[in-house]
């Protein structure tokens, strides 16, 4: 068991990190921590791969997919979610409302006003500007860290030591209208099992979903691995069977002791980490 709350999440996201990290201070639960961390770049105009702000799919619809899940198991999930600002909230809200565990596009719109969410543009101005940029070319080119692979994804383990973990996205810039990723995937961008850990995941979602990346990291874990090797082994089931100088995935583990692993297939990933009240941005180990 781990008393001290501990969150961890992709990329530089310490206001996230720290904002989670507070909630569970303040509701103990990890539940509450990942998606308060989510949150704050769902919110944030400047972060254009989640929320407001994201960056449009190629007909210039911004859409969002999101999931959390929780350490009895539970789990949640929007895909294609259009004019919500918080689509981790409507997972949420599907996994505690419904008998259901994913709703997609319209009809998860339908249900995210039903429960009170306010619809909104969250087509920035310089979102737009972005894409009509790219519109001149319009060539799809998820090249590797260069457009900023910044998804969320959360893992927290709350004060009874109990696990939990969020991700949230608006997908690969410019992508086809429907195209949905990883991020909504459970046992793709996110698993997590309260008797071994938790793992999530960013990056090119074709290869994670592919791959079932999180779910293997965590079925690795519960094989004896450290959340170090377990990152580092599903970075190799992607390595071993495709073009991997051409994309970026990276991997975030945690084990209920509170070991964390990270680990991705090119240079340039890193991850925050909250505890003991400190917030540290690491580089992660890469295979390249
Ligand atoms: C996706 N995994 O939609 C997401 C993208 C991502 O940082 O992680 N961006 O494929």
């Amino acid at each position: 068991q781990n008393p001290e709350p501990i969150i961890i999440a992709t990329w530089k996201n310490e206001a996230g990190t720290k904002a989670g990290y507070d909630k569970i201070l303040q509701t103990g639960k990890a539940l509450d921590g990942v998606e308060a961390g989510a949150w704050v770049p769902e919110a944030n105009p400047e972060e254009t791969t989640v929320g407001y702000g994201g960056y449009p799919d190629r007909d210039g619809h911004v859409t969002l997919d999101a999931c959390i899940m929780d350490h009895l198991g539970n789990a949640g999930s929007v895909t294609f979610l259009e004019g919500i600002m918080h689509p981790i909230s409507v997972a949420r809200a599907i996994m505690e409302k419904t008998p259901h565990v994913m709703l997609s596009g319209e009809g998860a719109l339908q249900f995210a006003l039903a429960q009170g969410f306010k619809q909104q543009d969250l087509l920035t101005e310089k979102s737009r500007k972005a894409w009509e940029e790219w519109k001149k070319v319009a060539k799809y080119e998820p090249k590797v860290n260069i457009e900023r692979h910044d998804t969320i994804g959360l893992l927290a383990l709350g004060k009874a030591g109990e696990i939990a973990g969020a991700c949230s996205t608006s997908g690969m810039a410019f992508k086809m209208h429907g195209r949905v990723g990883d991020s909504p995937i459970i046992g793709g961008a996110v698993f997590c099992d309260d008797e071994v850990g938790g793992a999530c995941a960013t990056g090119l979602g074709e290869f994670v979903m592919k791959t079932l990346g999180s779910f293997l990291i965590v079925e690795f874990m519960r094989q004896g691995m450290t959340p170090q090797q377990a990152c580092e082994a599903a970075i190799m089931r992607i390595v071993k069977r495709y073009k991997y100088q051409e994309f970026q995935v990276g991997y975030l583990a945690i084990n209920k002791k509170g070991d964390v692993g990270a680990y991705s297939i090119q240079k340039g990933f890193s991850y925050t980490i909250t505890k003991n009240g400190k917030t540290q941005v690491i580089e992660s180990a890469s295979y390249m």
